[in-house]
């Protein structure tokens, strides 16, 4: 009965369901078919910055346990590993999964073929340290209930409910008082289409409230408007593409129910936007530069000495923005958010600022982890055009930064014109709160920020979270040619060499074998394949094949296949493998369905080279 719903017809469902079975059996098919034919898969490992190695292996084998140990109740495809199982997800079978993969990149900026494919929930690798508590919270505990407040502007639609619904499975009920979606007036049709039925009929949750600004307003408004309805002791911001894992809530009630003018902030893990591969992140912490823009960085020397150090929590100069939990009428105090702030940015740093200048502080939480979709650019812009970072940079620094402002000016170039808006407001709120000054601010919570013109100090390195591997030696596991099946014709870059370097961006033809170095190509731990230990191959565009930089991202630059003969090249963002056009010198390689016929273009021969 609850399958029947109002406006759509009965044959979309019928069709929907069709496509799910049919889904499934096939799942089912490729996936005993890349056992027959023994796909290697390696497992994904995580991210490492060089002080974190140790904590990371331990972190890394928990997790594989707990994902075994759940996988029959959680799993998505019946597989146990999680490489494999995304790589089942993203599989690109036909023009519609083509359709919902370039529209979904076009319109969000990740995968949402994949995110289609893993459906409402999954399981995730418990990614908390072991020294966390993993005992269940009581009742008697009395930790204050959590309001959340989700804003979204044109989010995916399952990835969307997939964020509400990790939150209702891993928050106890009794911790939480209500979820508020604050719908920032998205335009996209698939938004549109029944979502206030979708979300009751899918989630089934009754304290479910949902918002719809009459015009666009941005996150910064939209989450000031959401936060106004809640009812809640403590209010939870989370962004619209996440998903929150065990255990996430009751670390950050805690916290806030001992330091009630402490904002909380869980760790972010990191969710791969081709992928959605979920991996944990390193304990860094929020710093800025003087154009204002927010960086992670490694915490100070010596934080992490014994295991019950990585149970924080520790004390944050700036916060990422995103995800993080205040007690309601604190967060009231010391005045909300600026609303004169549009659209996108800045907001981050001037809740920090203004926290610790009026006397609170920011603390991150490593036992609370929730992981986030980082893209690789943002899907949309304001209604006019307008650069709001800029423009909402220059109210903070205006309002918090005293003569430090200038710094930031002459940093972004600012010109001296630009109409940042009234600030009286929040100066008058300043004074209100009786904030320290700026320079407090540096000396007390941030020493480490280098101020122009100064001595040098000894600055806590930034820490590379979007290259979880950028610090390791790459290991290469082997080497080998890429020979189209049935011929004696190899993948191949015919390009000019710039500075020893091949052109990048050149792309792939077939060229008779002949081991020369444009044919030989490294397979990595990571599944990268590198020309001649120098550029990766990468899936770039609608279905091209080039050699580009490596950037350890995994994604585009992701790659697996079997051993020995007739194996497809399957690349994980795209879910489309390597294909030649003919079966004759010169043929260009792109990308293409991955099909087990021989003929057709897909089936490689991987010779290994001694
Ligand atoms: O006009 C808008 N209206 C909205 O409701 C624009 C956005 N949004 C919603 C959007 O759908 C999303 O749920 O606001 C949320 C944040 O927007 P994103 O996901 O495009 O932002 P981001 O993740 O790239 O940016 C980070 O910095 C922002 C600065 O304004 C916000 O503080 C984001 O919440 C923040 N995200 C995180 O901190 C997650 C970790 C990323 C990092 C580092
Ligand atoms: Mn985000």
């Amino acid at each position: 009965k609850r399958l029947v719903c109002k406006s759509c017809t009965a044959s979309s469902f019928l069709i929907a369901a069709v496509w799910t079975l049919a889904l499934l059996v096939y799942m089912n098919m490729l996936r005993s078919s890349i056992y027959q034919a023994g796909w290697r898969i390696s497992s994904d490992a995580n991210a490492t910055p060089k002080a974190e190695l140790s904590y990371q292996a331990r972190v890394t084998s928990g997790c594989t346990n707990t994902a075994a140990a759940n996988a029959s109740k959680e799993s998505v495809s019946g597989s146990t590993n999680p490489v494999e199982q995304l790589q089942l997800l993203g599989v690109v079978r036909n023009k519609q999964d083509k359709y919902i993969r370039d529209i979904g990149y076009k319109h969000h900026a990740f995968n949402a073929l994949v995110s289609n494919n893993i459906g409402l929930y999954r399981d995730i690798p418990d990614t908390r340290h072991k020294v966390c508590n993993r005992s269940e919270t009581l009742e008697s505990e009395q930790l204050p209930q959590a309001s959340i407040v989700m804003c979204f502007y044109n989010e995916h639609k399952m990835t969307l409910m997939r964020s509400i619904k990790t939150v209702l499975e891993r928050t106890p009920q009794y911790l939480l008082k209500e979820i508020i979606l604050v719908d920032d007036n998205s335009d996209l049709p698939e938004l549109e289409f029944h979502l206030l039925a979708d979300l009751h009929n899918r989630l089934k949750y009754d304290n479910l409230r949902y918002i719809r600004n009459e015009k666009r307003e941005g996150l910064i408004r939209s989450r000031v408007i959401g936060a106004r309805e809640a009812l809640g002791d403590v209010l939870v911001f989370l962004d619209s593409h996440i998903e929150v894992n065990r255990q996430w809530v009751e670390p950050l009630l805690r916290l806030i129910k001992a330091e009630n003018s402490t904002l909380a902030v869980p760790v972010i893990d990191l969710i791969n936007a081709d992928t959605f591969g979920y991996t944990p992140s390193p304990l860094v912490r929020g710093g800025f530069n003087w154009g204002l823009h927010f960086r992670w960085e490694n915490l100070p020397e010596g934080t992490l000495k014994q295991p019950e150090d990585f149970r924080g929590p520790f004390r944050s100069p700036t916060m990422a923005g995103g995800l993080f939990a205040v007690n309601r009428l604190y967060f009231q105090h010391i005045g909300e958010y600026d609303m004169a702030m549009d659209i996108w940015g800045g907001e981050n740093i001037e809740i920090s600022f203004r926290a610790w200048q009026c006397g609170g502080s920011i603390k991150i939480v490593p036992c609370s982890r929730v992981g986030h979709i980082f893209r690789k650019r943002r899907p949309y812009t304001s209604p006019d055009g307008a650069n709001t970072m800029l423009k909402n940079s220059l109210r903070l620094a205006y309002v918090w930064m005293d003569r430090f402002k200038d710094y930031y000016i002459k940093h972004e170039k600012v010109s001296k014109d630009f109409d940042y808006g009234d600030i009286s407001e929040r100066v008058k709120l300043r004074e209100k709160l009786q904030c320290h000054d700026f320079d407090w601010y540096l000396k007390n919570i941030y020493p480490e920020l280098p101020i122009p013109g100064e001595e040098p100090k000894k600055t806590a390195a930034a820490a590379p979270i979007y290259q979880p591997w950028h610090s390791r030696k790459r290991n290469y596991i082997d080497s080998y040619q890429l020979r189209l099946s049935g011929t004696e014709l190899c993948a191949s870059v015919v390009a000019p060499k710039v500075k020893g370097f091949w052109k990048k961006g050149s792309g792939l033809q077939l060229q008779p074998c002949h081991n020369s170095p444009n044919q030989i190509w490294y397979e990595t731990e990571k599944s990268e394949i590198i020309l001649d230990k120098l550029l990766c191959l990468e899936a770039s565009g609608d279905a091209q094949v080039v050699i580009n930089k490596c950037h350890e991202m995994l994604g585009d630059q992701q790659w697996r296949h079997t051993r020995n003969s007739n194996s497809p090249v399957y690349n994980m963002a795209k879910g489309t493998c390597l294909r030649a056009a003919a079966p004759a010198t010169g043929a260009l390689l792109s990308l293409d369905l991955c099909t087990k016929a021989t003929d057709s273009g897909t089936a490689w021969d991987i010779v290994q080279l001694k």
